[in-house]
């Protein structure tokens, strides 16, 4: 019998996908990077059809590639492999429980990010993870990745918003740890090991999840400032004298400014003095302490010292959506401006300023047709370090940079004690990079994990390992 027909009696016709038309969105990744086949796309709507699909392909050697929102950038939700499924987790979007009392709330995996951060909202809690794909990616997606984005140095990546999950193991056998439990030491931490795993260790179905004490007050500013170098100075200030206040701390160089201001329709000049470099600083308060009259404060020192060149705080919801506005279409610009080579990279804080001095000098030697768009979470020591075509250059010859500029930037970030894969994941694209650059002892653990979770290899085959 043929594969869709088996799967159509397992759980349903309505729930198997294989007309072209209807299974081609889910064929390719958000970067247009991979284009790939599959046998069907199957939509579950429940753990338990979850766990027969799983079953049922672990038993007949079929490769199952999860697939939440397709945002992801390493192409890891795309399937490579045309006898393997994809199993798109969409239908599975309720939000099970808002615990309130617990500062908790259980999401099952195809819950958009907005969704959960909405049903947050709607008990006076907060779920912090932001991210500028929040419409459309997934909590399954954000966990399987790891995600991190613009609240990090507050609250942390996904793992640490975690009580922790339920999941399908590649045998069909369910793992259920959605107790709000502050302290759990039971064994080994199996949540812990498949957040980050991308698909390739188990099926994400659902997650408990922290949340926060709404914050009643924001400041949001806009900050000129000369140098990265000044950037950490002024994060070290605020770290210590905003009373862990401080929720973000984005870096965006003129170039990308530029860019939002050209190319994105909505993005308003914040009209400041014009400078190298740029921050979206935001303090967030859910005390009584007016984090406004903090950062402003913190603002003048830091001009007095000059360490801050001009600066903007919102004085209104408009105008800081304005400024966020700014920092969250970086993205979206640099496509409009043409492809550009991306490097996901971080290293310690404090070596920043030093790192993007020796990054740029590198874009300069192996990449003479395009210019540096390094930008993002900074405070976390985590840059986008992109590099965009300057207009009126060659594409194929600034295409042809990408392979030598990339290896020379991660042995650039390793020199520096960084990593090449900060927050997007390895998928299918840095495959190569873990190789190469993973201690031989972790590599060859990872593989013994993933042999013994999964032992015929069927979790989102080719990717990560
Ligand atoms: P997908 O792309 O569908 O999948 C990603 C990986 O997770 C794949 O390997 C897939 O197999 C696996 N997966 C998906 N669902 C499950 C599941 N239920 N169980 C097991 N495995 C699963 N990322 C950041 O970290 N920080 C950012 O600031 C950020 N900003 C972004 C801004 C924009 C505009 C865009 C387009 C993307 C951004 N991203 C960012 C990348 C992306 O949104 C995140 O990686 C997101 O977490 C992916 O979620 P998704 O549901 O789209 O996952
Ligand atoms: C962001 O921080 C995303 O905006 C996207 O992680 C980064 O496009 C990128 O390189
Ligand atoms: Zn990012």
């Amino acid at each position: 019998m043929d594969l869709p027909r088996q799967l159509s009696d397992l759980i349903g016709a309505d729930a198997v996908l294989t007309a072209p038309a209807d299974i081609a969105p889910y064929l390719t990744d958000h970067r247009r990077l991979y284009r790939g086949t599959a046998a069907a796309v199957v939509l579950p709507r429940s753990t338990e059809q979850v766990a027969q699909v799983v079953a049922f392909c672990n038993a007949a050697r079929i490769g199952v590639v999860p697939q939440g929102g397709n945002t992801g950038y390493v192409g890891g939700a795309t399937p490579l492999e045309a006898a393997s499924i994809v199993l798109a987790l969409g239908r599975m979007n309720r939000i099970r429980t808002v615990d309130a009392a617990n500062f908790a709330l259980v999401a099952e995996a195809g819950c958009t990010l907005a969704a959960v951060q909405d049903a947050a909202l709607a008990a006076d809690r907060l779920f912090p993870m932001s991210l500028g794909s929040a419409g459309s990616c997934q909590i399954g997606g954000n966990l399987a990745t790891n995600a991190g984005g613009t609240a990090v140095l507050r609250y942390g990546m996904m793992r640490e918003l975690t009580y922790g999950l339920e999941a399908v193991l590649a045998d069909g056998s369910v793992i259920t740890q959605l107790s709000p439990l502050a302290k759990d030491n039971t064994g080994y931490d199996l949540t812990g090991l498949l957040i980050g795993s991308e698909g390739t260790l188990g099926v994400i179905t659902a997650a408990c999840l922290k949340l926060f004490a709404r914050p009643r007050a924001t400041a949001t500013a806009w900050v000129a400032i000369p140098s990265p170098a000044a950037a950490l100075e002024l994060l070290g200030r605020l770290r210590t004298a905003s009373d862990g206040q401080l929720v973000t701390l984005e870096l965006v160089p003129d170039t990308a400014l530029a860019l939002v201001l050209q190319h994105i329709e909505t993005a308003r000049d914040p009209g400041l003095r014009s400078s190298p470099w740029y921050l979206l600083v935001e303090l967030a308060s859910s005390g009584t302490r007016d984090p406004v009259e903090l950062l402003t404060q913190l603002l003048a020192a830091a001009g007095d010292a000059g360490l801050v060149l001009d600066a903007a705080i919102a004085t209104s919801d408009a105008q800081r959506e304005d400024f966020w506005r700014l920092r969250e279409s970086v993205p979206e610009a640099q496509r409009h401006a043409g492809g550009s080579l991306k490097h996901d990279v971080s290293v310690p804080v404090a070596s920043l300023p030093r790192f993007i001095e020796a990054g740029a000098a590198l874009v300069h030697q192996f990449a003479p047709e395009g210019f540096l768009v390094a930008y993002g979470h900074a405070g976390d020591g985590n840059l986008h370090f992109n590099v965009n075509q300057r207009p009126g250059t060659d594409a194929t010859a600034f295409t042809s940079r990408e392979a030598p500029l990339r290896r020379a930037v991660h042995d650039l970030v390793a020199q520096f004690g960084g990593s090449f894969s900060a927050e997007h994941g390895i998928g299918r694209l840095k495959v190569e990079e873990l190789r190469r650059y993973a201690p031989p002892a972790e590599l060859a653990a990872m593989h013994r994990i993933k042999q013994a979770l999964d032992p015929h290899g069927i979790l989102n085959p080719g990717k990560v390992l």
